[in-house]
C-alpha cells in the first residue's frame, strides 16, 4: 500500500495505514458509508488525476481529451444504462454540488423551494439556515407525522399550494421509508413545480432495482456515489432529456470547475457494478439486515423511529434507555461501533445532544454480515446503551465486536501486501 509515500513520507503514511487499521477492525455503521471495492481506489488513484479537462466529451477547452472523452462517454453510457435515466451529467463533485447545479440550472435567486425539514431527515443542502443556498433561495419545509414518523403528503400538498414553490425536492438523509414518489409528482403538477428527487442516500438500492425509483417521475434526480452505491467520493444527476442543456451549462460553467476525471473513470465501474448480480444480492442483504436489525433492537427495548425501515436506515430513539444520541454515539464509537447521533422528528434536545442514532447497513452488509451476526450486533448495543459508565463491560462489548468483524475482511488480506 502507498509504496512511494511509505518511503517518502512516512508519516503521512502510519496515518493512513492506521485510518486502513481502524476500517478493518471497527464494525462500520454510519448510514452514509460504504467501503469502495479495490477497483474503485484503483481508479480514484489513475493517471486521470493529471488530466485537466472543461466542458463536455467532444465539446472540450483543453487538448488531448481523447482518452478524457472515452471515459467520460463510457460513464454516461453506463450511468444511463444502470438507472435508465433520458440523460445523466457524471461531473458532479459530490452529492450537494449535484444539488447545486440542479438549482443553478432553473431556478433565480428568490425563487421558492419546498423541501423536508433536517429535523425531520432533511438535507443541509435542502434549506438549511447554516447552507449558503439558504441566503439565495426562499425555502418553505415539510416534515413527518409526528404519530407516524412517516411523510404526511396531503400536508405537502397543502404547504405547496398555500406556497406556490418552483421546486420540490423529495429525498433525505435520515428517512428510513419509501418516499412515494408519485404522490410528490401529483403535488407538484397540481402547482406547477418541478420535482427533483435526491436519491443519495438510496442510489445503490434504487440502481439494484431492490427499492422503487423515483427516475420515471422526477424531471431531475441527484445523488452522492459513496452511500449505498458504493463508489467513490462523488456526485451524478439524471434528468429529463429537455433540461440536459440547462443543467450542462448550469454544471460548467455554472457552478463546477475543471471535472475529476479521475472520479468519473471510478464512477464508470460504479455503474457496471451496479448492473451486476453480486452488487443486487448485496444491496438485497443490505435491505433486509436494516428489516432485521430494527426488530432485534425493538426486542432489545429501544424505539425504532416509524416502527422499522424500507432502506439502508434505521433510526432509533434513545430515550426507553435514558441515554442520549451523543452519549451513546461515543460509548459505540470507544467500543469499535461507528454511527452517528442523529436528530428524531420531534426531538426535544439539540442538533448537538440528539435523542437518536441513525444507523446504516451498507458497509457490514458489503463485509458479509447476516442475521446471526446483526443480532450480535443488537446485543452489543443492548449492553453498551445499559452500562454505558462501566468501564469492564465496555471492553468485554469491544472485544467482541473485533472478534466478529475480524471473521469478515475488509480487502483480501494480499492486496495491501507490499
Ligand atoms: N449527507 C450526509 C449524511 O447523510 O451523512 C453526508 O453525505
Amino acid at each position: 500500500m502507498l509504496k512511494t509515500t511509505k518511503i517518502t513520507d512516512p508519516e503521512l503514511y502510519s496515518i493512513v495505514a492506521n485510518e486502513l487499521e481502524r476500517q478493518k477492525y471497527n464494525i462500520e455503521m454510519i448510514a452514509s458509508e460504504s467501503s469502495a471495492p479495490t477497483e474503485i481506489l484503483e481508479l480514484m488513484g489513475s493517471v486521470f488525476l493529471n488530466k485537466t479537462e472543461e466542458g463536455l466529451p467532444g465539446k472540450r477547452y483543453q487538448a488531448g481529451s481523447q482518452h478524457a472523452d472515452e471515459v467520460e462517454n463510457l460513464c454516461i453510457e453506463r450511468g444511463k444504462k444502470a438507472f435508465g435515466c433520458e440523460y445523466i451529467n457524471v461531473q458532479s463533485y459530490s452529492g450537494a454540488t449535484a444539488n447545486y447545479t440542479v438549482f443553478n440550472a432553473i431556478l433565480e435567486p428568490g425563487d421558492k423551494i419546498l423541501a423536508m425539514r433536517l429535523d425531520h431527515g432533511g438535507h443541509l443542502t435542502h434549506g438549511s439556515p447554516a447552507n449558503f443556498v439558504s441566503k439565495i433561495y426562499n425555502y418553505k419545509h415539510y416534515g413527518v407525522d409526528l404519530e407516524t414518523e412517516i411523510i404526511n403528503y396531503d400536508d405537502v400538498e397543502e404547504k405547496a399550494i398555500e406556497f406556490q414553490p418552483k421546486l420540490i425536492i423529495a429525498g433525505a438523509s435520515a428517512y428510513p421509508r419509501l418516499i412515494d414518489y408519485k404522490r410528490m409528482r401529483e403535488i407538484a403538477d397540481k402547482v406547477g413545480a418541478y420535482l427533483m428527487v435526491d436519491m443519495a442516500h438510496i442510489s445503490g438500492l434504487v440502481g439494484a432495482g431492490v427499492i422503487p425509483s423515483p427516475v420515471p417521475y422526477a424531471d431531475f434526480c441527484t445523488s452522492s456515489c459513496s452511500k449505498t452505491i458504493c463508489g467513490p467520493r462523488g456526485g451524478f444527476v439524471m434528468c429529463k432529456e429537455k433540461y440536459a442543456k440547462a443543467l450542462n451549462r448550469a454544471t460548467f460553467p455554472g457552478t463546477l470547475g475543471s471535472i475529476q476525471l479521475n472520479g468519473i473513470a471510478a464512477k464508470a465501474n460504479m455503474f457496471k457494478r451496479v448492473m451486476e448480480p453480486e452488487f443486487i444480492a448485496t444491496m438485497e442483504r443490505v435491505l433486509d439486515n436494516a428489516k432485521f436489525l430494527a426488530k432485534e433492537l425493538e426486542n432489545r427495548g429501544f424505539r425504532v423511529v416509524s416502527g422499522g425501515t424500507d432502506n439502508h436506515t434505521v433510526l432509533v430513539d434513545l430515550r426507553p434507555k435514558k441515554i442520549t444520541g451523543k452519549q451513546f454515539d461515543q460509548a459505540l464509537e470507544s467500543i469499535g461501533i461507528t454511527v452517528n447521533k442523529n436528530t428524531i422528528p420531534n426531538d426535544p434536545e439539540s442538533p448537538f445532544v440528539t435523542s437518536g442514532i441513525r444507523i446504516g447497513l451498507t458497509a457490514v452488509s458489503e463485509r458479509g454480515f447476516a442475521h446471526n451476526e446483526i443480532s450480535e450486533v443488537a446485543d452489543i448495543m443492548k449492553m453498551v446503551a445499559e452500562n454505558i459508565d462501566n468501564e469492564d463491560i465496555l471492553q468485554e462489548c469491544k472485544k467482541q465486536g473485533r472478534s466478529l468483524i475480524s471473521k469478515f475482511p475488509l480487502y483480501p488480506e494480499e492486496y495491501f501486501e507490499d
